[in-house]
């Protein structure tokens, strides 16, 4: 684009965006999308002479190169029309070959054509945003649904996509929007017949809205984890098996395997696909008494064993590892118990007897297991995924929290929430309810949320 081609940036009259959709390299195919008012003009003269394609249909023709009259490519075009499109906007998408020649081509002919820009990251989706195509929170979505790499996480990204979390909200808004009007109505008319005890009859409703946002904000952030991977710590003595069990997790040799008590020093993580379920599993250093000795190695051993108990508090799951042919009530394993522990007997071809779990609370999922002679390992990985699955699963009735920024929001709202129901002044209860419904606002993107779109769209690639 020259300098007297230059044009507006007004909200009115946005320029055409244009970049390439698919991912950049050698492909079957190559998608570039063209956004705006005058995706269909450059559509034009990139066809010469053919007919423009019906909106909506595909048509195979020839692009033109328009400086040189050379043909760039032979392609699939499909054209919509404002507001049936992803953007709301005119758009015009050309399947090309994905040669880079023919991708290169397309946009530096793209760049000439008036009112023409390259996309920045995450325009497009932006602008459907911006044209109301879509809220915020299903913006947010599209871009996990692309970050997706396990099943559960597409499914997670999918709900909140088509609107899971939008309803949630939108319907929290409306509830607090009925009372906010019923405590105005006593505002408005002060004179009229409205005893004192109305105020009283809105708090129930606002105390049950409360009451459900808490629940979904003390939800340990299950839909966040499942974005970033659910975290799994393997602790216990050493040489109990932890860096054998993670090779098998990993089915590679990613950590030293020997019979040296004391191997392992520092984390070593890997993330894994169980089930669907993102996880990151974590080997560490055994843990032994605190007191172990002053020499350098004991330093680090420490330092390990440090490292080990951070990862253990971090993780959504412990699996605490006891070997079978050891010390069966390891002290510094059986003492991070608690409801996050998964218990793992190992080593159970070393021994003659069968084992019982006297020492260990009863309500602890436990497994005995034999990593060496791969005995019931199968079986305790898929009561490890149940156990994820319960935890962490999707559903479209209760879906999950997916980022901090909602959090943030909601404990605003709750706060407003709060204050909102410790006033007896229905101006000042109308006016907390007020600011509650707004930063239910704030999430969706129903209410002013201009200064936080640079942040929102700025993970976004180019193209999407
Ligand atoms: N008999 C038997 N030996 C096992 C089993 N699993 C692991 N081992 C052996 O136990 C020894 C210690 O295994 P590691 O995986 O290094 O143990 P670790 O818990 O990582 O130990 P540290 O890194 O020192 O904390 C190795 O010699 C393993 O081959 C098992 O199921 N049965
Ligand atoms: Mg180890």
């Amino acid at each position: 684009m020259n300098d007297d081609q230059m044009i507006e940036l007004t909200p009115s009259n946005p320029p055409t965006i244009f970049a390439l959709s698919s991912a950049a390299g050698k492909a079957g195919v190559s998608i570039i999308r063209v956004s705006g008012a005058k995706s269909w003009d450059s559509c034009a003269t990139l066809l010469k002479q053919a007919k423009l394609p019906i909106a909506r249909q595909t048509k195979l023709a020839t692009l033109y190169n328009p400086d040189t009259g050379q043909a760039i490519d032979s392609a699939m075009i499909i054209g919509f029309k404002a507001p049936n499109s992803f953007t709301g906007e005119d758009v015009v998408e050309y399947h090309c070959h994905g040669s880079q020649a023919i991708i290169e081509e397309m946009l530096e002919v793209l760049s000439a054509q008036d009112g023409h820009r390259l996309a920045d990251h995450g325009e497009f989706t932006r602008r459907a945003f911006q044209n109301g195509q879509i809220d915020l929170s299903q913006a947010e979505a599209i871009a996990d649904l692309i970050d997706a790499e396990t099943k559960m996480q597409k499914e997670q990204a999918l709900l909140q996509m088509g609107g899971a979390l939008s309803d949630l909200y939108n319907d929290w808004a409306a509830r607090l929007t009925k009372a906010l009007a019923y405590v105005e109505t006593i505002i408005d008319f002060p004179d009229e017949d409205i005893p004192d005890s109305q105020i009283a009859q809105a708090k129930p409703a606002v105390k049950a809205l409360n009451a459900e946002i808490t629940g979904y904000l003390n939800d340990n952030r299950k839909g966040e984890r499942l974005r970033s991977g659910i975290q799994i710590a393997l602790i216990g003595a050493p040489n109990a098996g932890k860096s054998s069990l993670i090779n098998i997790l990993a089915k590679r040799d990613v950590a030293i395997v020997s019979e040296m008590a004391g191997t392992t020093r520092d984390v070593l993580e890997v993330h894994l696909n169980l089930g669907g379920y993102p996880v990151i599993v974590s080997d560490t250093a055994g843990l032994r008494p605190s007191d172990i000795g002053t020499s350098d190695q004991d330093k680090i051993e420490s330092e390990g064993m440090r490292r080990a108990l951070v990862k253990a508090n971090e993780a959504d799951i412990k699996l605490l590892i006891l070997d079978a042919s050891n010390d069966m009530a390891h002290k510094e394993t059986l003492e991070l118990l608690d409801d996050n522990a998964v218990i793992l007997i190992n080593k159970i071809d070393a021994i003659e007897t069968d084992i019982d779990l006297f020492h260990v609370k009863q309500d602890v999922p436990s497994f005995k297991i034999s990593i060496t002679q791969n005995l019931n390992i199968e079986d305790f990985l898929d009561n490890l995924t149940k156990i994820i699955a319960q935890r962490f699963h999707v559903s479209r009735e209760t879906p999950n929290l997916t980022r901090n920024r909602h959090r943030q929001h909601l404990n605003e709202c709750v706060s407003s929430i709060e204050t909102a129901l410790t006033q007896s002044q229905p101006e000042l209860m109308a006016q907390d309810l007020r600011f509650a419904v707004n930063a239910l606002g704030r999430i969706t993107g129903r209410v002013d949320v201009e200064d936080l779109l640079d942040v929102i769209f700025k993970d976004f690639c180019i193209g999407k």
